[in-house]
């Protein structure tokens, strides 16, 4: 990562490439997360790679969520884990939320390299280890959580996050936040909140956004979450793409 020239015009692209790739090498990104990377650099190309002011308001919108919420979770896979595990707990500790390790390919071992990887950045507590819940509806591994945190939050943020327990978590009646780049992808599709942006630049946006709404009142918070369109932020991200082709 040292090695790329910052002000190379692809500089980011290839940081986060780099990431994950060294995340495969530590046993931290499942194989199946290079193709996802893959996916999601070509669409953050079409989308200018830039997080667009519809995709700054959703984040806003998901820091008021995050900060308004009983019990807030926020859920780190294989790829969440090599891009931006620091990130992750300064926003965790930023709207007092959990973090939970949360697999679609899970194995004793990823879960225990993702958890001292997230160590090694400061989060103090993760969750994710026990897996004593299941969700309803879904095959028996992707449905594992901890009955203290996922299963029963009441906002969770998911980030690259699987169409089929999007769907599921959806159904249990949870707030979602999905981070998605594809705005055509079945969890944006389903969240209340789709935040089509980079993960590495989302999540900082979102912990400026839950710092500077620190002191807001609940009903200043009420008042985003509300004015906060998700059928717009879609179509927005669509209709930049299509017209950037
Ligand atoms: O670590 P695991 O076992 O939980 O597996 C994680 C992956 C991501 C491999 C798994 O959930 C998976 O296969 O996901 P998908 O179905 O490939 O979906 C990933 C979505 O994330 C795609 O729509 C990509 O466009 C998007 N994506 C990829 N990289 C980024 C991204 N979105 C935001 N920021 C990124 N850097």
């Amino acid at each position: 990562e040292d090695e790329i020239p910052p002000d190379h015009p692809r500089y980011t692209d290839l940081v986060t490439r780099h990431r994950i790739e060294r995340g495969v090498e530590k046993g931290i990104t499942h194989l199946q997360g290079m193709h996802a990377e893959g996916r999601g650099s070509a669409f953050d190309y079409l989308l200018g790679e830039e997080t667009t002011e519809t995709a700054d308001e959703a984040e806003r919108a998901a820091a008021a969520h995050l900060l308004s919420a009983d019990q807030p979770v926020l859920s780190i896979n294989g790829n969440v884990a090599a891009l931006v595990p620091g990130e992750m707990v300064e926003l965790a500790a930023a709207v007092d939320a959990d973090l939970e390790i949360n697999l679609f390919n899970r194995t004793p071992e990823r879960i225990g390299a993702i958890e001292s990887h997230l160590r090694e950045h400061g989060a103090t507590a993760v969750k994710g280890l026990e897996a004593d819940a299941r969700i309803p509806n879904l095959d028996h591994e992707r449905s594992k959580v901890d009955a203290e945190g996922i299963y029963s939050a009441d906002v969770v943020l998911v980030p690259l996050e699987d169409g089929d327990r999007a769907e599921a978590l959806e159904a249990m009646g949870k707030t979602e936040i999905v981070i998605d780049l594809n705005p055509l992808s079945r969890s944006p599709q389903v969240a209340d909140v789709p935040v089509v942006d980079n993960i590495v630049r989302a999540v900082p946006n979102m912990t400026a956004h839950a710092r500077a709404l620190q002191d807001a009142s609940e009903a200043e918070l009420e008042a985003i979450i509300e004015d906060f369109d998700r059928e717009r932020a879609l179509e927005a991200a669509e209709s930049r793409i299509r017209n950037g082709l």
